[in-house]
């Protein structure tokens, strides 16, 4: 090659296309998911970045011959007639009439879980342990095309509304979010600390951009192995200045939800279908105040101890109600206690007790944290002392602050805990690509 100009060719035809394609012979490159063989002929299933493409061998198509090399997992360029055909449930599809397969790569040995059938059926255990092979099963792959479609959605809508999309440090010189669950580090022989969340740096970008988001990982030392927490989760996170209150922030989170749900609809259909996934139609969402919701929860259910936030059977019963009360998948949580959220919240002026915060519940589980942020330099260093903390060591946070500040809020909404109440899922494991939790940092 001379030169390259960057148009990559190729000479095969994406799946998409064999519609245009009918009675001609054409290439596919892929992964051979399946041969079933039929004694006088074969399919062949080739696995290609989205699809399952379902090839016929017979000896009767072409001069052509299966061999040794045709196996499972080895990757090939397959050549062959697109004819149309039907799916079991009589939809119209295509499938190729083998005229040639080259080998292009073959497995060195077979794989250690059945990865070909519908499903894996496997304990999830067993399915993380293998996620290198498992992940290739287009279900279990689905669910990561829906946490793209909702990156996607977050990103495409975020950036028609003139927000910046920024990456904060992950190396952090304190936690953000307080508590106990931060990994700490060596750094060279200082004390530093993996982010927990994007907070200080989404906030010191205020008046940068005005508007900014970030998608990415975030730590929290869990010490718990619960089905809700993990150690490295994915936040989405925005946050955005000159807002008149923090209902704004719930504003743009409910036309964001709106269009990632639309977004996985018309473009995921495939995804969608194939993980008989629940789409909520968003109109509005219904927003109760904590203290009455907290009401509701000690009147309907046993043993409520902690008055100060929501136990998991709280939130499910919250979602179960606001389904039944106003057919909303969704519930918006206002006005926390003041001594439940970080020290960057702000405090409502009229009952400093609570926060001008919220959480966003999704079919019975808290998938956002957001609110109000404190903008005034001298509030958000009283506050600090108040609650114990040292000012000095956040100086470059306070930098904000200082020097000047727009009244600004944001939020943060866990990628998996959202893709896990939209596949109905029990355990936030199965949708982390490669989980970590106390007890799993491999594969
Ligand atoms: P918070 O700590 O509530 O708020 O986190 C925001 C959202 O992140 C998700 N989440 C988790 N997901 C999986 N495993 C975990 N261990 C875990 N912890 C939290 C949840 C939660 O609602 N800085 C604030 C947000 C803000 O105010 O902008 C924050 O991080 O979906």
């Amino acid at each position: 090659m001379d030169k390259v100009t960057g148009e990559l060719k190729t000479d095969c035809v994406p799946y998409s296309q064999f519609k245009e394609h009918v009675g001609e012979v054409v290439n596919i490159k892929g992964v051979i998911h399946n041969i079933r063989d039929m004694s006088d002929f074969a399919f062949v299933l080739i696995r290609t970045a989205r699809d399952v493409i379902q090839c016929v061998y017979s000896p009767e198509f072409s001069d052509y011959r299966m061999t040794d090399d045709v196996v499972e997992q080895a990757s090939a360029k397959v050549s062959g007639k697109v004819v149309p055909s039907k799916t079991r449930d009589g939809s119209e599809r295509y499938e190729l009439q083998i005229t040639g397969i080259d080998i292009l790569s073959r497995p060195a040995d077979i794989v250690p879980v059945v990865i070909n059938k519908k499903q894996i059926n496997a304990e999830l255990s067993v399915n993380l342990d293998n996620r290198p092979v498992t992940l290739r099963n287009p279900k279990e792959r689905a669910i990561f095309k829906i946490q793209e479609g909702i990156q996607r959605g977050f990103r495409e809508y975020l950036t028609s509304q003139d927000f910046t999309e920024v990456h904060t440090p992950k190396i952090n010189f304190a936690g953000a979010e307080g508590g106990t669950n931060v990994f700490r580090l060596d750094y060279f022989g200082k004390t530093v600390f993996l982010a927990q969340s994007p907070q200080l740096y989404k906030q010191t970008l205020i008046p940068v951009f005005e508007r900014v988001f970030e998608i990415g990982p975030v730590f929290r030392a869990e010490h718990h192995d619960t089905s809700r927490h993990l150690n490295e989760y994915i936040s989405m996170d925005f946050e955005m200045g000159f807002i008149d209150s923090f209902y704004d922030i719930m504003e743009m989170e409910t036309g964001v939800l709106k269009y990632i749900m639309n977004l996985l609809r018309e473009k995921y259909a495939s995804e969608v279908a194939l993980l008989g996934a629940d789409i909520p139609e968003i109109d509005s969402i219904p927003c109760i105040r904590f203290k009455d919701a907290k009401e509701m929860c000690v009147r309907k259910l046993k043993n409520i101890t902690d008055m100060h936030d929501f136990e998991p059977e709280e939130e499910a019963y919250l979602g179960k109600w606001a389904k039944q009360q106003y057919g909303s998948d969704f519930l918006f949580v206002t006005h926390f206690l003041t001594s439940k959220r970080p020290f960057y919240t702000m405090e409502d002026p009229e009952d400093p007790e609570v926060t001008l915060s919220f959480d966003l519940l999704f079919r019975g589980i808290e998938i956002t944290s957001g609110g109000q942020r404190i903008h005034d330099y001298n509030e958000q260093v009283e506050k600090m002392k108040r609650l114990g903390m040292n000012p000095e060591e956040f100086d470059t946070y306070l930098m904000l602050h200082k020097y000047g500040a727009p009244p600004h809020g944001g939020l943060g909404l866990g990628l998996e805990r959202l893709t896990m109440h939209l596949l109905g899922f029990k355990n936030v494991r199965s949708a982390a690509m490669f989980p970590r939790d106390i007890n799993r940092v491999t594969p």
